[in-house]
């Protein structure tokens, strides 16, 4: 296997859907709106971290570029729960890439505590040799989200994906306060646009008198 080459597809796509995405940042700012998206980042899923997916799948070596879907992989952090459902009516308004698959991982948490919510797109990269469609995952979490999903992931690392059952237990109390911390951001925001609410009502009837 030529993995440069397999990889420079995976690349390109990354490098294009981070522009793509972050762009949505200027057009929030140069409307005076709040950006549902705080920041992105992208990987392509490292040649032993791919070898070893496909192993413990049983993917043979000529599935991999249909089987494994997130060698592209694309991180898209929100401030709030609700910016969420924002990205998601977003992205599923492009037209610049077909949805293959949705995973909503937040009203269905996975059973580690991991939430997230994914799109398996397929990508159209310009190459050398012609349009290549290639899958992509999209993931886009809270703040809170990506905090919890960050320690476990290196947790997982470091027990080789057999983390002790005291420690999985902590995870999950963790994950019910992640959880919390994103109601009640949610909750002072709410209460805060009500405040700015009643505050330009008063203003207008100033101007009014
Ligand atoms: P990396 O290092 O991020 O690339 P599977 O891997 O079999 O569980 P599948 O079918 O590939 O799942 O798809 P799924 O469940 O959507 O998971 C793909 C990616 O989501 C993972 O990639 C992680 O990035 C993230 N993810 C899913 N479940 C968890 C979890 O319980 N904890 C954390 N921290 N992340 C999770 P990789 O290949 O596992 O890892």
């Amino acid at each position: 296997m030529k993995w440069d080459e397999f990889l420079a597809p995976y690349t390109q796509a990354v490098n294009e859907l981070k522009i793509k995405l972050r762009g949505y940042r200027d057009l929030y700012e140069v409307a005076s709106q709040h950006s549902p998206i705080e920041f992105v980042t992208g990987r392509v899923k490292p040649v032993a971290s791919i070898q070893h997916k496909a192993r413990k799948k049983g993917i043979p070596i000529h599935k991999i570029q249909s089987e494994i879907q997130d060698i592209a992989g694309v991180r898209v952090m929100c401030q709030f729960v609700d910016d969420i459902n924002t990205v998601i009516k977003l992205i599923r308004s492009r037209t610049d890439f077909k949805i293959i698959e949705e995973k909503n991982y937040i009203d269905e948490q996975k059973k580690s505590g991991y939430r997230s919510f994914h799109f398996i797109v397929d990508y159209p990269v310009q190459t050398i040799h012609g349009e290549h469609k290639i899958l992509a995952e999209i993931q886009i979490r809270t703040l809170a989200m990506n905090f919890w999903a960050t320690i476990e992931h290196s947790l997982n690392y470091k027990y080789e994906g057999r983390i002790p059952e005291e420690i999985q237990t902590r995870l999950l109390r963790a994950a019910e306060a992640a959880f919390r911390l994103d109601e009640e951001m949610s909750n002072i925001r709410e209460e805060i646009q009500i405040a700015q609410q009643h505050f330009r009502a008063k203003e207008q009837e100033k101007d009014n008198k």
